[in-house]
């Protein structure tokens, strides 16, 4: 069985799926797909041909593509069950599915790279303007997720339990990348320490930008 994950340092959605292939020791190839701006390398014809979407990550599975984050995690919960990424009760499942399905298609695609340059290249907006479609946002995300894990009403340390299940693996990226450009997250004390406690977890640390292949060496 050989894994090949198409991503980059800076991929928040790639880091879900890098978390959960550490969490559970599976081996893959990091093939690094450069999506800075000076290269954007999603849009060329090689990348084109692994993902339509023209979106990282993309998994392959001897030579078979698979894209979506959650579809991959989930993908890899039901070959590699151990350790479990989702608790085995229907209704708590499915709740750590909402979690994550709350990032990755009710936040993250608002305030995704080419969402934000489309408003500024197609609409004119400003830096202000773009500044508070970002922030609003943000802000809607993060008070839904910081009510859910209340709502979860576990002890912790991790969004729903003692363990890390796939809503940590979809909240510490998104947190992250707030975090980076500063944005005031006060209002959300629970995120703050689930996010503290998976940043000192070693798969989550494997997973982090600074540690891969691609990580810039003067960043
Ligand atoms: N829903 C997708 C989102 C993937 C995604 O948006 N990836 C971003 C980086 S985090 C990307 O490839 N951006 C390139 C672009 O916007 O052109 C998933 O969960 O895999």
């Amino acid at each position: 069985m050989t894994y090949r994950l198409h991503t980059f340092h800076a991929n928040s959605a790639g880091r879900r799926v890098r978390t959960a292939l550490h969490l559970k020791n599976i081996p893959f190839e990091y093939v690094s797909v450069d999506i800075s701006p000076g290269s954007q390398e999603q849009l060329g014809a090689a990348y084109g041909a692994i993902n339509p979407m023209r979106l990282i990550p993309a998994l392959e599975h001897d030579g078979v593509i698979l894209t979506e984050s959650l579809a991959i995690i989930e993908y890899l919960e039901e070959l590699h069950p151990d350790p479990a990424l989702y608790p085995s009760d229907p209704m708590k499942k499915a709740q750590v599915r909402a979690f994550a399905m709350t990032v990755a298609a009710a936040i993250h695609p608002l305030n995704n790279t080419r969402v934000i340059k489309f408003l500024g290249q197609e609409y004119q907006f400003d830096q202000a303007a773009v500044a508070k479609w970002y922030i609003n946002w943000a802000d809607k995300g993060l008070f839904a997720l910081e009510t859910l894990v209340a709502r979860a009403g576990t002890k912790g340390p991790y969004c729903f339990g003692e363990a890390p299940t796939v809503a940590d693996l979809f909240l510490v990226p998104q947190y992250m990348n707030y975090q980076k450009l500063g944005l005031d997250l006060t209002a959300y004390p629970r995120l703050k320490a689930i996010v503290e406690t998976c940043n000192a977890h070693p798969a989550f640390i494997k997973a982090a930008p600074e540690n891969q292949p691609d990580f810039p060496a003067d960043a």
